[in-house]
């Protein structure tokens, strides 16, 4: 490792933490370079045999397989994470400008002149430590994107089966976390504060699966005013601290966009609500709100302008959860954003529930009076 004791994996608090330093001036780029959204299975197939070209990446979720073959060159992800809503969608990843793909030690890319989307999938064969499989992918995957001139990372999703079973004496979530640390730690400049925003959920089955956003300039990587710097969790949570920012900002003239990372039931570094998952979904909605008040107090944007695109993932780690949980949120997220209900098992098993989302700002943006997200519902929370 690079930096620190070799034993050493909690980031010092101060070292170039974002929440200190003020906002380092960003390129602003002049198109958007992606956009995410859902679709209905039966029309991508449509999409993909009609014009098959603009497409970054396709996410599909649950084990009913039937995912479209013969996709070719796309970097195609499968996760077995069961969809709790009918009917079955793909998350999709487009590109308005001009799209090549590449495939390179495993890793599946679509590039355009801003960005790439990258997938790969590590297979953990027998006796194989998590944390080592992890250390390696992740090591493959900075090199990859550096090579393609892709260096800034702005936006990663790790998953892999049975997150919270313990393995040769550690959970595997915290050997994913040593293992992403390390990597981490060695291949990215100016670590932490480079550290992107980043989801990391137990499917069903399945190998380890990342896939990635990354970019010829950089994003702005936010942190959570409400929430301890995941990357300054104490030694509690685990030897080696989880690598990852609360948000990336990426700007843009014609509208930012906003990638959110996935946001649990957690404030300063402890699980709030444990057994409740209605009051840990308005605990995720403040922190969500607070997320946003942080963006516009640092880049300028305020909560009313996230009024374009918007796709919010939500994981629930139980089943029978998820009517309440769907029932709140249709209430209480914004009525223009799409939402996908997915089953899978957050990283600390007291959580029930998490939300990530990508959010774009509208171009003539204006001020709306109610909150994005409003989690004014809530007595305990409070809305702001
Ligand atoms: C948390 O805030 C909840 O390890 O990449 C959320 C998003 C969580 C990403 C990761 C973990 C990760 O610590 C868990």
């Amino acid at each position: 490792m690079s930096r620190g004791k070799s034993n050493q994996c909690v980031v010092e608090r101060g070292v170039g933490s974002p929440a200190t330093a003020s906002a380092p001036p960003l390129p602003v780029a002049h198109a958007r370079a992606f956009h995410a959204e859902c679709m209905e299975v039966a029309r991508l197939q449509i999409c993909l045999s009609t014009s098959p070209s603009g497409f970054l990446g396709i996410v599909h979720h649950g084990r009913t397989s039937g995912n479209p073959g013969g996709t070719g060159a796309i970097p195609v992800v499968s996760l077995d994470l069961p969809q709790l809503s009918e009917p079955p969608l793909a998350e999709v990843w487009t590109s308005p400008l001009p799209v090549t793909y590449h495939q390179a030690e495993g890793i599946h890319c679509a590039m355009n002149d801003e960005v790439l989307f990258g997938a790969l999938q590590v297979a953990e064969s027998p006796g194989a430590l998590l944390d080592a499989v992890t250390y390696r992918a992740y090591r493959n995957l900075l090199t990859q994107a550096r090579a393609l001139g892709y260096p800034h990372l702005l936006r990663v999703w790790n998953y892999f089966p049975s997150i919270n079973r313990e393995s040769d004496g550690l959970e595997r979530y915290q050997r994913f976390c040593a293992g992403r640390y390390q990597a981490l730690a060695e291949g990215l400049e100016e670590f932490p504060r480079t550290l992107p925003a980043a989801t990391a959920i137990g499917t069903l089955s399945g190998p380890l699966t990342i896939h990635f956003l990354a970019a010829k300039q950089p994003g702005a990587h936010i942190e959570n005013p409400r929430q301890v710097s995941a990357y300054e969790y104490p030694r509690v949570y685990g030897r080696c601290s989880p690598s990852f920012a609360r948000a990336t900002l990426r700007p843009s003239l014609s509208g930012a966009q906003l990638l959110i990372a996935g946001t649990a039931s957690i404030v300063g570094h402890a699980s709030e609500h444990v057994g409740a998952p209605r009051q840990q979904t308005l605990e995720i909605l403040h922190n969500l709100n607070v997320l946003l008040a942080r963006t516009e107090q640092l880049h300028g944007i305020d909560r009313g302008q996230w009024l374009g695109r918007a796709l919010f993932k939500v994981y629930i780690r139980h089943p029978e959860h998820a009517v309440t949980i769907r029932d709140m949120l249709t209430a209480l997220l914004p009525s223009h954003a799409q939402v996908l209900y997915l089953q899978g098992e957050m990283c600390r098993s007291e959580l029930l529930v998490e939300i990530e989302a990508v959010l774009t700002q509208e171009q003539s943006a204006g001020v709306s009076q109610r909150g994005l997200v409003d989690s004014s519902g809530s007595s305990a929370t409070g809305g702001i």
